[in-house]
């Protein structure tokens, strides 16, 4: 199935949850664009949650969703939410939201949650998800150790539903690349950070049009926490030597408290947690969100004629 026809958008492409970033506003600027935006609900409680989606339905009437992170405390609360405020489409991260795809399915809402092994998503499809998000270790933030070249091919081997590649996409090759691998559309964040319309610190903003192609790390691995891509700086370096000292996970945990939030609204790119895929290295110039996603269809189009194989 083409995922235009599954999420009623003009471009086969999702934003990228991105928490503490991706507010109801942004979201409708992407599906103003003809993507589908999503409101990152991160960390927000229900109520935040319905002021956004409201914020969102305020300045657009195109399809729009709400990526919901497994992890946040406020997760029962925001799945009533997400229903009661008929969202169109529900992402989910970080987690295994499968007691909530009935419910959400017999909604009406649309679901497509993020799976980074095949296991999970075989498991997400018996569940009833719509389509599955399988997000390589390429991507920015909480991360699976698998890449998107080795898995999406077997998670569409492996699934009858539609699958979306996400993780490593930053460019119309990228998007040809992800539907030669059987994929129906991507999902994209990192290359949306530097569109002039994403509400972060221009702080943060210069560290990923800095950024080169070696300059993220993947934190929390040593220790067996929530692995997170962030861009190399101060924090990355000493998180990593502690982990290495043998640090306990509260201690590891306490050090990056807030430390997202400090790059995204105080832009302080030194200790703050500055999330940003491998891609961040060809990502170098700000334009508008609706000229990003453009070009990058249109750049598929022509390096798919330009094919030579
Ligand atoms: O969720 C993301 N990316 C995120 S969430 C986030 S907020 C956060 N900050 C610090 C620590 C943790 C979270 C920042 N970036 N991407 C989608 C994604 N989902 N990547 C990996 C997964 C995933 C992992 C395990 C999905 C399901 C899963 O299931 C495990 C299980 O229960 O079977």
């Amino acid at each position: 199935m083409k995922l235009n026809e599954l999420l009623g958008t003009k471009y086969p492409l999702i934003q990228g949850g991105m928490a503490n970033i991706a507010t109801g506003e942004f979201a409708a600027v992407i599906s103003n664009a003809g993507a589908l935006g999503l409101i990152a609900s991160g960390s927000m409680d229900g109520e935040a949650v319905r002021e956004q989606i409201r914020n969102c339905r305020a300045k657009t009437d195109k399809p729009f969703g709400v990526n919901i992170m497994m992890m946040n405390p406020h997760l029962e609360e925001i799945s009533k939410v997400v229903i009661e405020e008929k969202v169109p489409v529900v992402t989910t991260g970080a987690g295994n939201p499968g007691k909530y795809i009935a419910e959400w399915k017999a909604a009406g809402i649309k679901v497509l949650p993020v799976a980074p092994t095949v296991a999970l998503a075989k498991r997400l499809e018996r569940n009833g998800a719509d389509a599955v998000i399988v997000e390589g270790t390429e991507a920015g933030g909480h991360v699976g150790d698998l890449t998107t070249m080795a898995l999406v091919p077997q998670v569409v081997d492996a699934l009858s539903i539609p699958v979306v590649a996400a993780g490593g996409i930053a460019s119309g090759r990228q998007v040809l690349a992800a539907f030669a691998l059987g994929a129906c559309g991507v999902q994209v964040g990192t290359c949306l950070l530097v569109s002039e319309e994403c509400p972060i610190h221009e702080n943060y903003k210069k560290a990923v049009l800095k950024a080169g192609d070696t300059d993220t790390v993947v934190t929390g691995k040593i220790s067996g926490g929530a692995p997170v891509r962030c861009i190399k700086n101060k924090m990355t370096r000493e998180y990593v030597a502690k982990e290495r000292a043998g640090a306990k996970p509260e201690e590891l945990e306490e050090y990056t408290l807030g430390s997202l939030r400090r790059a995204v609204f105080d832009g302080d790119t030194s200790t703050g947690s500055v999330m940003a895929g491998q891609v961040a290295g060809m990502c170098n110039e700000v334009k508008p969100a609706k000229e990003i996603i453009e070009n990058l269809f249109a750049e598929c189009k022509t390096a798919y004629e330009k094919l030579d194989v």
